[in-house]
């Protein structure tokens, strides 16, 4: 499972993107204990907005590995990770109470609106599953990476942040992505010229959307 695909090589072109995308000053700033209170709490409310706006993506994702993929195995792990979002929606409700932010008032910023059509255009069933699938991996995979680094050696990660980082750093989270990545390769493997075009082109957009999401909590 460790072969080389088309990810690997789009990620080696686009690197400094991916870089920006995982290694946000949000996000080196949790790892390093400079982080400003009141950026998290933005993040917060704008990521249980995002996510409630991820379920029906990942939903669609769902169906269509049930119809479209090779192995009887793809659907399930969608499905491990639809599950995993509604142990996710709770978790943001208490850190909600805990950080008291009150996302019956949170109001979706521009950069989170944006994200969401995004979503919405990728459900639309002519898009290609390789491409739904490139952009899946994407979106979950720049979590995995930004809050396993907020965990990795000598981190300075807040006492009270590290269940932020471990909902999403944790070991189980980073395998589940690599699932989700062989499955995206499997069918990048038998996908169009134009399809991959367009997986490249969804790939770098994500990591955008990526980008201007961590950008929203400097406020
Ligand atoms: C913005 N991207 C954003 N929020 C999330 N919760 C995820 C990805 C999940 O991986």
């Amino acid at each position: 499972t460790e072969k080389r695909g088309m990810i690997d090589t789009w990620l080696d072109k686009h690197r400094s993107l991916y870089t920006a995308a995982t290694r946000h000053d949000f996000v080196v700033s949790i790892r390093d204990g400079s982080v400003d209170l009141s950026s998290f709490k933005t993040w917060l409310g704008q990521d249980y907005l995002f996510v409630r706006e991820f379920v029906p993506f990942v939903a669609n994702v769902l169906i269509r590995a049930g119809k479209e993929s090779g192995e009887t195995s793809d659907m399930e792990v969608v499905l491990g990770g639809l599950a995993s979002l509604n142990d996710e929606i709770e978790w943001f409700k208490s850190e909600g109470s805990k950080w008291g932010v009150d996302f019956s008032t949170v109001v979706a910023q521009k950069a989170n609106q944006e994200y969401s059509r995004f979503l919405e255009a990728l459900m639309n069933s002519e898009v290609e599953y390789s491409v739904v699938l490139t952009a899946f991996w994407g979106i979950e995979a720049v979590y995995q990476e930004s809050f396993a680094h907020c965990l990795g050696d000598g981190n300075k990660t807040p006492a009270e942040l590290t269940g932020a980082c471990n909902r999403w750093g944790n070991d189980g989270f980073r395998q589940y992505c690599l699932s989700v990545k062989n499955i995206a390769e499997r069918c990048l493997e038998n996908a169009s010229r134009d399809a991959l075009v367009e997986a490249e082109d969804v790939l770098v957009r994500v990591l955008e959307h990526e980008v201007a999401f961590w950008e929203m909590s400097r406020g």
